[in-house]
């Protein structure tokens, strides 16, 4: 199973940001991502072992419920690697400092929790973010980050992560189908 863990916005946060995004999409030559499969990545785990499954979710469970539930909102955004030549244009998730502190810590707990499991993460720096729309080469999206840094979405608690299966090529157009294998609570 090839798998990550994220950050899911509810369904009201994510029709809002799409509904602020519907209108412009006719412009531009972006792969946008559907509005339902909009999330925050929190560990990239790649493929999954059947065996290595039992201990991932476990050890998961344990690293959300470490974590204390907080306030959020989809606001602003950026592109990665910039601006000028993006690959990938990105939403933002609006915290308050303990936010920003639960976020990254449980972040950290699930690279470590996949690890302990026998699930090999890479180290690379957390930089929260919701990938909306991918370019088919390096692009100039200053317009859509400047248009995105308008943006503020309804206000939610982030309360839960989840494990997702990615299955390639099974989704519309080919892209990717994600489907929520298991959530796990972080405490209220
Ligand atoms: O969350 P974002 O959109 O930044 O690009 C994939 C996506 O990133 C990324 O994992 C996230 C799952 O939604 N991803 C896909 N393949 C990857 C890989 N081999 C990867 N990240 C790291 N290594």
């Amino acid at each position: 199973m090839r798998a990550f863990v994220a950050l899911v916005p509810p369904v009201e946060a994510l029709e809002d940001l799409d509904t602020f995004l519907e209108v412009r999409r006719e412009v531009g030559d972006l792969r946008w991502v559907q509005a339902d499969q909009v999330h925050a990545t929190l560990a990239f785990l790649g493929d999954v072992p059947d065996r290595r499954l039992d201990d991932l979710v476990e050890r998961l469970g344990r690293a959300a419920a470490k974590r204390t539930a907080f306030p959020t909102a989809i606001a602003g955004g950026g592109a990665f690697p910039d601006a000028a030549r993006a690959r990938v244009v990105w939403a933002g998730l609006q915290l308050e400092e303990d936010g920003r502190t639960e976020l990254d810590r449980l972040a950290t707990g699930c690279r470590a929790a996949a690890n302990r499991a026998g699930v090999p993460v890479d180290g690379t720096r957390f930089r929260p973010h919701l990938t909306v729309a991918r370019t088919r080469a390096p692009h100039d999206v200053s317009a859509w980050v400047r248009l995105l840094d308008t943006y503020r979405g309804p206000a939610w608690v982030a309360e839960e992560m989840a494990l997702v299966a990615s299955y390639l090529g099974e989704g519309a157009r080919g892209r990717p189908r994600h489907q929520v294998v298991e959530t796990f609570a972080l405490t209220p």
